[in-house]
């Protein structure tokens, strides 16, 4: 049998990734992710599955650690994708990648160049240089929403689902980056050596969002 490994980050992605891989055929025991344990094997040990860092998951699929993964278009595009295919959009854990600044203008002491606080180092550079617009970016790892209020930053570049975390702390979004979702990456090398299995997975799961899909339209 050939086992293939899935990294999978925890939190949102896994909560919601958790039942289409049910539905495609992957049961995983009764698993805690809030565990020290951070490798599961599934139910009939075909898969194994990686529990990781959202921003590890390409990291470990680019480099054949894993065969497979789950991550947001988000961390995707930060991370350029090299060695990797993304055959499938998940549309689970969906939002949007924006740009946002405080509702009431606040001025800096100096105010030159816009200073772009964000996560997101990459994706904020080429969005910005795409329009012309020259930035700095300062790079942080986490409560961006806070660095207009301090004046550490004018603008900030983060993920947006139902806008109350921005509101929250007095900032609007702008504009929109992307439209984000998650999505089913593949090492390139287990492509070719592991194809049966992989793209077997990959069919099994595909018809799983198919059916999810026409059942949405059909709620409609
Ligand atoms: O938390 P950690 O640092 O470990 O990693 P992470 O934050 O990247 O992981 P996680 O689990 O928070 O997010 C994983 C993926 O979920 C992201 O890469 C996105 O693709 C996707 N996703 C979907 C989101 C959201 N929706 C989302 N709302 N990721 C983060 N958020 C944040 C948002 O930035 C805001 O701070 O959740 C907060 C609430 O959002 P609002 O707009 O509903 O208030
Ligand atoms: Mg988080």
């Amino acid at each position: 049998m050939t086992v293939l490994t899935l990294a999978l980050s925890k939190g949102r992605i896994f909560e919601e990734v958790r039942p289409l891989l049910l539905q495609a055929g992957v049961v995983l025991k009764d698993i805690d992710v809030e565990s020290r344990q951070l490798r599961f094997a599934s139910v009939c040990g075909q898969f194994q599955l990686l529990v990781l860092r959202a921003t590890d998951v390409p990291v470990f699929v680019a480099y054949g650690a894993a065969d497979l993964g789950v991550v947001g278009k988000d961390v995707l595009m930060e991370h350029g994708g090299e060695g990797i295919y993304e055959p499938l959009d998940l549309q689970v854990a969906c939002c949007r990648l924006m740009v946002a600044e405080p509702l009431v203008p606040l001025s800096r002491e100096f105010v030159g160049i816009t200073r772009v606080a964000t996560k997101y180092e990459q994706v904020t550079r080429r969005f910005f240089a795409n329009k012309g617009q020259p930035v700095e970016v300062i790079k942080l790892y986490g409560s961006m929403e806070l660095a207009p209020l301090v004046g550490l930053a004018d603008v900030i570049v983060d993920v947006v689902d139902t806008g109350k975390t921005l509101h929250a702390n007095g900032l609007k979004a702008t504009e929109c980056i992307a439209p984000i979702s998650s999505r089913l990456i593949v090492n390139k090398a287990a492509m070719k050596l592991k194809h049966q299995t992989v793209q077997a997975f990959i069919t099994r799961l595909a018809a799983v969002i198919a059916s999810r899909q026409s059942a949405q339209v059909a709620d409609k």
